[in-house]
């Protein structure tokens, strides 16, 4: 074993987005493409030297290879101590857990959250700080200088450390510890969530499906919701994650989780039906006969949250994207609570938990989480739903739709353009900022634009502002259009077009999302000239 440097030279590429540095596989596999990132991450966490550091990934392709080449790099960059998930798998939100439990100073997690695996998918490196959420904008920024000027990097020439066995390795001054990838996380949720309410609701007949869709929630559902819970085998479905997700595009919604839709809206659904995605930070919600929108799901946690023992005491706050749907606001006022509406990214949140001033917060694309960890959390809000169940003992359809009953109901969906050419996405986003002073008093489809502003978030605890965050478009009749570019893709660029219309009258509750939202789909494609700049005559994908 040596410790070697290698040189080295830049990829003008290395630049992290939201969520780390995305790319496809064949991206990643240049040589010296990952050793240049992971080295430039190091170079930028100051205080290294004698630290902790978390390590593990979603289990795509590639993982194992990339695992061994981060672990080798951090014990020959001055981290003391190494923690690994068993067969180089973690969970996002059980890095997040793990970070903060034993004060690792952060945790590299390999993954590209949603987005398919396999050899011609996606791949993902980011890098989580000391407090356990994704690392904050001035740090990807050092990162990615680091990588234009980078000229070697440092790695131990080692043989591999045997990932499958729990145990200890010294490699140079480093100790690299395999560690069991559920254990810790079981134990955070149970102080959380009411285990023994859960179990007797299970013996008491309750049957639900989760599908883990071949990605890392598979061994954390298993163990909890089959192991702990007593819920029946077979409960969790496409259990064991696989390198190309055994197909599936792991990505919890009513598009890409069809076999569960299927199920749950068919004849034999059970109780409860729920999913999660690549890395484990997203959940799906579906009720027998009825999808939960991640918008409601938010809503209907933050009225029930207080039945759960890590809740009791009532929540400080609630936090959601601006493109999230505005229920989880009326609960807010309800209760007498704070709500706040931030950027898209889970980083905004962070700042909002560590000062205490939210406890739950979520966002449309599926993320749910709580004061907890610092990264949302799939498999945590299907337990604060199980526990709710437990408490309520009442189907989870009617539970939704008293909700909707007490609150009114938020009619909501998103279009997605994928792919599309990233200048005719930029044009299109260009004309609304120019049309916008123009828009109050117009009418499109039948409504009545009300306001509209690119919306620009100025961050409560450190007043920080980040401006153009996304066209909000309010028309009179209570709807809203947003618009905005996805941040994750791997290829082109995606539009989001973000669909909602609030309505008050029960009796109008049973309408399809398609007839409620018709009229707001027709203002949005013709106020921002959708067809026309994206030559596309349909979304890729309505969830
Ligand atoms: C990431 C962020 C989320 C955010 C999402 C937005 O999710 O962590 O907070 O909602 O991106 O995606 P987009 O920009 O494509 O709309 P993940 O699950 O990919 O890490």
């Amino acid at each position: 074993m040596t410790l070697t440097q290698v040189s080295t030279t830049p990829f003008p590429d290395q630049k992290p987005g939201t969520s780390g540095l995305r790319k496809k596989v064949p991206v990643f596999q240049q040589p010296n493409y990952v050793e240049n990132f992971v080295q430039a991450i190091f170079d930028t966490v100051e205080e290294r030297e004698g630290a902790t550091l978390v390590v593990g990934g979603d289990g795509r392709f590639f993982n194992r290879e990339v695992i061994q080449t981060v672990l080798k790099m951090a014990a020959a960059s001055g981290f003391s101590r190494i923690l690994v998930g068993q067969r180089g798998l973690l969970s996002t939100p059980a890095a997040s857990c793990l970070i903060r439990k034993y004060k690792a100073i952060g945790g590299v997690v390999l993954s590209a959250s949603h987005n398919p695996g396999g050899p011609d998918g996606d791949f993902g490196i980011k890098f989580n700080v000391s407090h356990g959420g994704p690392a904050p904008e001035t740090f990807t920024d050092a990162v990615f200088q680091r990588t234009q000027s980078i000229t070697h990097y440092r790695t131990h020439r080692a043989s591999d450390i045997d990932l499958d066995v729990l145990g200890e390795t010294r490699l140079g001054n480093a100790t690299i510890q395999v560690i069991d990838s559920v254990a810790d996380y079981t134990e955070l949720m149970e102080t959380l969530v009411d285990f023994d309410k859960i179990a007797a609701l299970f013996v008491s007949g309750f049957r639900m499906r989760f599908d883990a869709l071949s990605a890392v929630t598979g061994p954390y559902a298993k163990a909890i919701l089959e192991g702990r819970l007593g819920a029946p085998a077979g409960t969790v479905v496409n259990g064991e994650p696989k390198p190309d997700f055994g197909g599936h595009h792991p990505d919890p919604n009513p598009v890409h989780a069809h076999d569960l839709m299927d199920l749950m809206l068919g004849p034999d659904a059970p109780d409860f039906g729920a999913a999660s995605d690549g890395d484990g930070d997203r959940n799906m919600i579906v009720a027998p006969g009825l999808f939960v929108t991640p918008s409601d799901s938010l809503a209907i946690l933050t009225a029930h949250a207080h039945l759960a023992p890590g809740y009791a005491q009532g929540l400080a706050g609630v936090a959601r994207s601006m493109p999230t749907s505005r229920a989880a606001d009326r609960v807010a006022a309800k209760l007498g609570i704070r709500a706040f509406e931030t950027p898209t990214g889970w980083k905004f949140f962070a700042n909002l938990l560590d000062a205490g001033l939210v406890t739950l917060c979520g966002e449309e694309s599926a993320g749910t989480g709580s004061n907890h960890i610092r990264e949302k959390d799939g498999l945590w809000a299907v337990l604060l739903w199980l526990n709710i169940l437990a408490e309520l003992k009442k189907p989870a359809d009617k539970i939704v739709r008293e909700h909707w009953a007490a609150f009114g109901r938020d009619y909501y969906a998103r279009h997605d353009y994928e792919e599309i050419e990233t200048t005719r996405a930029d044009a299109l986003m260009a004309h609304l900022r120019e049309i916008l002073p123009s828009l109050p008093g117009q009418v499109f489809g039948g409504l009545t634009v009300e306001a509209c502003d690119d919306f620009a978030y100025t961050d409560p605890v450190d007043g920080s502002v980040t401006p153009r965050q996304g066209i909000r478009i309010l028309f009179k009749e209570d709807a809203r259009a947003v618009f905005r570019l996805s941040g994750t893709g791997t290829a082109g660029a995606t539009l989001r077009v973000y669909l909602e219309r609030f309505e008050p009258d029960p009796r109008r509750h049973d309408l399809s999302r398609q007839d409620a939202l018709s009229a707001v789909a027709e203002a949005a494609n013709t106020l921002a000239k959708i067809g026309e700049f994206t030559g596309r005559s349909a979304p890729s994908v309505i969830t």
